[in-house]
């Protein structure tokens, strides 16, 4: 981890670990020259595609959002009963913050650190969570926490308080099962290693119905198309490259024998991308692989944890079995 860079002047502490453009210009540019071509979903979270996902939250055919609101509406009680209050919520991709700041009255943490790839979006929604919570020590990390979770200490305050984890909406089915293992296992060995101790309360998206699972990820408003289309504007401006998004079409499945929605950005003509001082063909037909989305039953879940030395667990379920809250703490 580099210096953090904390800026005195915000209303919340802030670090910015984000590191320099060299290594997004050089994991895209691997990723688009590879064969097949990809692009790491976590570029999709610029100012607009993090609109765009919110957006998404939003519509009829992507229930996650909605389901696990659901469960905290009705069982919030039992959960902020199991999780403890006082403790300093810690939530990983925070977005907007709306989710974690819903959850304020009913956790009662004493202190909440944000943590999200889109350092602008944060700031923005830091200042607004401000406004309403003005005595709660805020603080917010831009980080790219799927390289590593090592955190600056100053920004972690209380220090001593207990910790809860927060990894809500399912954003761990963007991980291959492996990668979801190793990175609840550091998240693990950060709560076991804390000596007040900490916890994990995460939502996942269960394993479902194929249609419905399509839908939710090609919406009739074509806002997941749009969503995965601003990646290649994200490319422009990072590599930089000079793909025309009109190029490319959106294209999502899921697969059920590997458990996971996949989703491409399609050609629809052969053409050339210029990336830097390279240039990249694609024929007609060939694909951008941009994102994973893997679902779980309940029992792979809770056996997934385990592998990751969280030995103690509870689960919440919606009434239709499509999501799933674990609270999971190591032995
Ligand atoms: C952030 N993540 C959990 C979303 C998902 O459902 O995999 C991202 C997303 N991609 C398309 N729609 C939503």
């Amino acid at each position: 981890m580099g210096t953090p860079r904390i800026d005195a002047s915000e209303p919340f502490r802030f670090a910015d670990l984000r590191g320099g453009g060299i290594d997004a210009s050089a994991e895209l540019r691997a990723g688009l020259l590879a064969r097949p071509a990809r692009i790491p979903p976590k570029y999709f979270y610029d100012a607009l595609g993090s609109r765009l996902f919110a957006a998404i939250c939003c519509l009829p055919e992507y229930p996650l959002t909605r389901s696990e609101a659901r469960l905290f509406a009705e069982r919030g009680g039992e959960i902020a009963a199991a999780a403890g209050s006082g403790r300093l919520l810690i939530d990983l991709g925070a977005g907007d913050c709306t989710k974690a700041a819903g959850l304020f009255a009913l956790m009662a943490p004493i202190g909440y650190v944000a943590l999200d790839i889109s350092a602008d979006f944060l700031r923005e929604a830091l200042g607004c969570l401000r406004q309403r919570v003005p005595d709660l020590p805020l603080a917010g990390i831009a980080i790219d926490f799927t390289r590593g979770l090592d955190l600056p200490a100053e920004l972690l305050e209380p220090a001593g308080a207990p910790r809860l984890w927060f990894y809500p909406g399912s954003s761990i089915g963007n991980f291959a099962p492996d990668a979801a293992r190793d990175f609840l296992a550091r998240i693990a060995r950060a709560c076991a290693s804390h000596p007040a101790g900490g916890a994990l309360l995460i939502g996942v998206d269960l394993v479902k119905d194929k249609a419905a699972l399509e839908a939710a990820y090609d919406d009739a408003l074509g806002v997941t198309a749009a969503f995965n289309l601003n990646v290649l504007n994200v490319a422009n401006r990072l590599l930089p490259a000079d793909f025309d998004v009109a190029d490319w079409r959106h294209v999502a499945f899921y697969d059920a024998a590997a458990g996971r929605i996949e989703m491409h950005l399609e050609a629809c003509r052969a053409v050339v991308v210029n990336l830097g001082d390279q240039a990249r063909r694609f024929a007609a037909g060939e694909r951008i692989h941009t994102e994973d989305s893997y679902k779980w039953t309940p029992d792979e879940f809770a056996a997934l944890l385990e592998s990751a030395e969280f030995a103690r667990q509870r689960i919440w379920q919606d009434a239709d079995a499509g999501f799933a809250l674990f609270l999971a703490e190591p032995g």
